[in-house]
């Protein structure tokens, strides 16, 4: 049997299963949803956290005693359930105030606001025992080339990190930043896109230790990127702090589906790597297993619990293929034929630099290309179908 537990760290964002289904072309087709009835329920699912922004809990503008009490209502929930808050971020995009963006907006004021609204988060986040600050800059960007000087808008968000760094650091808190990328939506051009233009910025920044990526598996797939890969080379250096699993078809707007529910070939070799992909075989990922998804507009509060079990179910059945995969000796062999494990060998023998490579015949001068290749295959094709055997349940 399938059934989610709190030792495979799955948690919700509130504003997923909170979402109201409003959208460009229509209004809500759901009631709001209380965050103790939230948090009820998805630990009745098995869910281990939630995360939220700081207007997933109170409003925008709330007094500090209205923000209080809903802080303690949460506090109490979480503490009658067992579940966990292992990420907090602010909202930057819903109110007018930040139409041209909060920490790059070209309005001095609203960046002065920007930075006090999440410095505030901070203190919530670290009173919350949350470990990761999410940074998703929804509305840092622009629709008109003319209208924003690209330069001066990343120095800007250089200097709001910086800040932001230097006060978890007097501070004391246990949190650390991740970068949330995106191409486009709601901007028409969002500042670091891409999880490549994060990692490269973060260099930027004075405490660069301080800063990692959470990438959305639809946001890189909407620039039409392949997430394994993104997750890959963040995991590579260092920087998967905390990622967003759900579904997107193709090169279109943001879905939002259930994990899964999109590219499911993608979602199979992610689970694969994260789960699989360890130095000794185990996970190569230890954080939360976090869905940023959106119950569809069509379904009602059944279906939002529905949706929110089959993005934990799609992730535990998809771990036990890979694992199946994984463990097939003909899939064993099909990866030794394929030359899969070779790419670790390094390319250069130990102590061996140009000098050694330019001497070594064999490379090159006595190297027959042609007949290396003559006929002869990486068998690629074949590995493919097994792991899609694998992932149809055929094997
Ligand atoms: C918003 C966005 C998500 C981000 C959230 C964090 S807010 O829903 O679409 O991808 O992860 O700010
Ligand atoms: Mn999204
Ligand atoms: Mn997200
Ligand atoms: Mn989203």
């Amino acid at each position: 049997v399938i059934q989610p537990s709190r030792d495979d760290k799955f948690s919700f964002g509130l504003w997923t299963v909170g979402w109201q289904a409003g959208d460009q072309f229509g209004s809500a087709t759901r009631p709001p949803l209380d965050t103790v009835e939230a948090i009820n329920a998805l630990s009745d699912l098995g869910a281990y956290g939630v995360t939220f922004h700081d207007n997933d809990l109170f409003p925008f503008g709330a007094t500090a005693t209205e923000r209080r009490n809903e802080i303690d209502r949460l506090k109490a929930a979480l503490e009658a359930t067992g579940l966990v808050v292992p990420m907090v971020t602010t909202n930057l995009f819903s109110h007018p105030v930040f139409k041209d963006g909060g920490f790059t907006s070209n309005d001095r004021s609203v960046r002065r606001f920007a930075l006090r609204k999440v410095l505030e988060n901070l203190d919530l986040g670290a009173e919350l025992g949350a470990e990761i600050f999410v940074m998703w800059g929804g509305r840092e960007g622009s629709e008109y080339d003319a209208a924003k000087d690209i330069r001066g808008a990343l120095e800007r968000y250089r200097e709001a990190m910086n800040l932001l760094a230097d006060y978890v650091t007097d501070r004391g808190y246990n949190l650390r930043f991740a970068i949330e990328p995106k191409p486009n939506e709601p901007r028409g051009d969002i500042l670091l896109p891409t999880l490549g233009h994060a990692l490269a910025f973060i260099e930027t920044l004075e405490r660069p230790e301080l800063f990692g990526v959470n990438p959305e598996t639809g946001h890189e797939q909407m620039a039409g990127l392949n997430f394994t890969h993104g997750i890959a080379q963040a995991l590579y250096q260092g920087k998967l702090f905390h990622l967003d699993l759900n579904g997107q078809r193709s090169i279109k707007f943001d879905q939002d589906l259930v994990f899964g529910h999109g590219d499911l070939q993608n979602a199979f070799s992610l689970v694969d790597l994260l789960e699989n992909g360890g130095p000794q075989g185990g996970p190569a990922y230890q954080g939360p297993r976090h869905f940023d998804y959106k119950p569809s507009r069509t379904e009602d509060i059944n279906g939002v619990w529905d949706s929110a079990a089959a993005n934990m179910r799609t992730y535990l059945l998809l771990k036990e293929r890979a694992k199946a995969f994984r463990a097939d000796p003909e899939v064993q062999a099909a990866l030794t034929e394929s030359r899969v494990a070779e790419v670790n060998v390094p390319t250069l023998n130990p102590g061996e630099g140009y000098k050694e490579l330019i001497e070594d015949r064999s490379a090159y001068e006595e190297f027959d290309a042609g007949a290396y290749f003559d006929g002869k295959g990486f068998g690629f094709v074949r590995l493919q179908q097994l792991f899609i055997e694998h992932l149809l349940g055929a094997r």
